[in-house]
């Protein structure tokens, strides 16, 4: 067997679904993108988040001639109703990005394969174009809202790029939109315009960047307090978005299975409630942060609990925002004061009042009032 073939089936053998190699040569239209939506990435194209690196395999290894690119379907088993809504299916997932260590465990031992087979490979590649790689790599195709999807599949993927020094067989690029004729099914419900024209997405407005891009986050961002439009839009997601994904027809053939349960999400989900995620010890964090790790500081998932809380609109919710509304954290009161007027209602407002007349924070005083002005 020829090292293409040995890679393959090796990747195959850890649970990659898809496995595909490409040239690394540069990605000439990601650099495009980027450039021609410079307002819209500039969070993530400075020090903290080169993607800007990624349109060159050689900034991740001055040598590279190839790009191993594999994918993993994480939609092999059923993910539990108390989280799904709340949190995206990619981070539930097991076999998800990196950081879970699953993913990281499988990762790691294909790299120490292309590395006992004598080859040299880049610096962990996160920052490569995943779903431009995978389509020149004849792996994945794309959808109108941005996805790579299997080919003759869904859009339930993670992937991952090992850059290396040695040639490979090259897979025929699948560089190509394969969506049902006049479906915009995703654009059109895509909550809060994120997606404003196929195949383009404005990060800044997308419900997963507003649930995990804040201080201190992976994401290099610094938005503490949420944009009140994008508030009224998160529905009850607390850390990502599936929205678009989940509406694709594409997607509904996986989406409608029956598929075994997962002990371990199962275990997660039997005291996985918003109320217990707005006053969330640092053990609870401490266990949830295998899986949502983007975000360094409980308090911007307490702070997202707190508006899916005012979404919901449900009156059992006052109980736990009124003990938010005495959280040290500004951020906290200010969104628990945000929800508790979207709920209404006596007892919210006698809340709102009582939490008005000890306010010293001007930031949860406008908060409080506009409360209560709805
Ligand atoms: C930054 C980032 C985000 C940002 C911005 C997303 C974005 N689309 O730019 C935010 C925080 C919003 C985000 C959210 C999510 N992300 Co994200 N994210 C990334 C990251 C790190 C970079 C994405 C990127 O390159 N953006 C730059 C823009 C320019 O690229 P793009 O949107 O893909 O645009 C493409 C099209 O415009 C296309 N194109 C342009 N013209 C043309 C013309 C033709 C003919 C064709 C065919 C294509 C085409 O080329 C561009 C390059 O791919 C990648 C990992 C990586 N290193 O690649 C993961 C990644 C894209 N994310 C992923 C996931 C799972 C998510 C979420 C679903 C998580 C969740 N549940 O909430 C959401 C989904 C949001 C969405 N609709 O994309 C997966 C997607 C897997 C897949 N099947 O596609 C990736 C690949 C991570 C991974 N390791 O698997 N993410
Ligand atoms: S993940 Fe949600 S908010 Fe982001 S583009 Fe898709 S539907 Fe819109
Ligand atoms: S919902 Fe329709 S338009 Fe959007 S990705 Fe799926 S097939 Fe394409």
């Amino acid at each position: 067997m020829s090292f293409s073939s040995d890679v393959k089936e090796y990747a195959r053998s850890l649970g990659y679904d898809l496995v595909g190699f490409t040239t690394a040569d540069t990605f000439p239209l990601y650099k495009e993108e980027l450039q021609s939506r410079q307002e819209m990435y500039s969070w993530a194209t400075g020090p903290d988040w080169g993607l800007a690196q990624g349109t060159d395999p050689r900034n991740l290894l001055p040598e590279a001639r190839s790009v191993v690119v594999v994918a993993f379907d994480y939609y092999k088993h059923s993910y539990p109703p108390e989280m799904v809504g709340k949190v995206g299916r990619a981070y539930q997932s097991l076999g998800g990005a990196p950081p879970i260590p699953i993913h990281r465990a499988r990762y790691r031992l294909l790299r120490e394969f292309l590395e006992q087979h004598g080859a040299t490979v880049g610096r962990a590649a996160v920052d490569l174009p995943a779903r431009l790689a995978g389509a020149r790599a004849g792996v994945t195709t794309y959808g109108k809202n941005t996805f790579a999807f299997a080919r003759g599949g869904g859009s339930f993927l993670v992937i991952s790029t090992l850059v290396i020094d040695r040639e490979l067989q090259y897979d025929e690029p699948t560089l190509e939109m394969t969506c049902l004729e006049n479906c915009n099914l995703c654009l059109e419900a895509c909550p809060t315009g994120a997606l404003y024209e196929p195949l383009r997405i404005d990060p800044r407005r997308c419900i997963a960047y507003n649930t995990y891009n804040a201080q201190g986050s992976w994401f290099g961002g610094t938005q503490t307090v949420l944009p009140l439009d994008i508030r009224e839009r998160m529905d009850t997601w607390i850390y990502g978005c599936d929205i678009c994904q989940q509406v694709c027809p594409r997607n509904q053939p996986r989406l409608k299975s029956r598929l075994p349960s997962n002990p371990y999400l199962e275990h997660l989900a039997a005291d996985f409630q918003l109320e217990r995620l707005v006053d969330m010890s640092d053990e609870y964090f401490g266990r949830l942060y295998g899986l949502l790790n983007y975000v360094d500081n409980k308090r911007y998932l307490q702070r997202n609990a707190a508006v899916a809380l005012g979404n919901r609109g449900n009156g059992e919710a006052v109980p736990a925002l009124t003990r938010a509304m005495e959280s040290p954290d500004e951020a906290l009161r200010g969104h628990a004061a945000w929800a508790l007027g979207k709920i209404g209602g006596a007892t919210a407002r006698t809340i709102l009042e009582s939490s008005l007349a000890r306010e010293s924070s001007e930031y949860v005083r406008d908060e409080i009032s506009a409360a209560l002005a709805r």
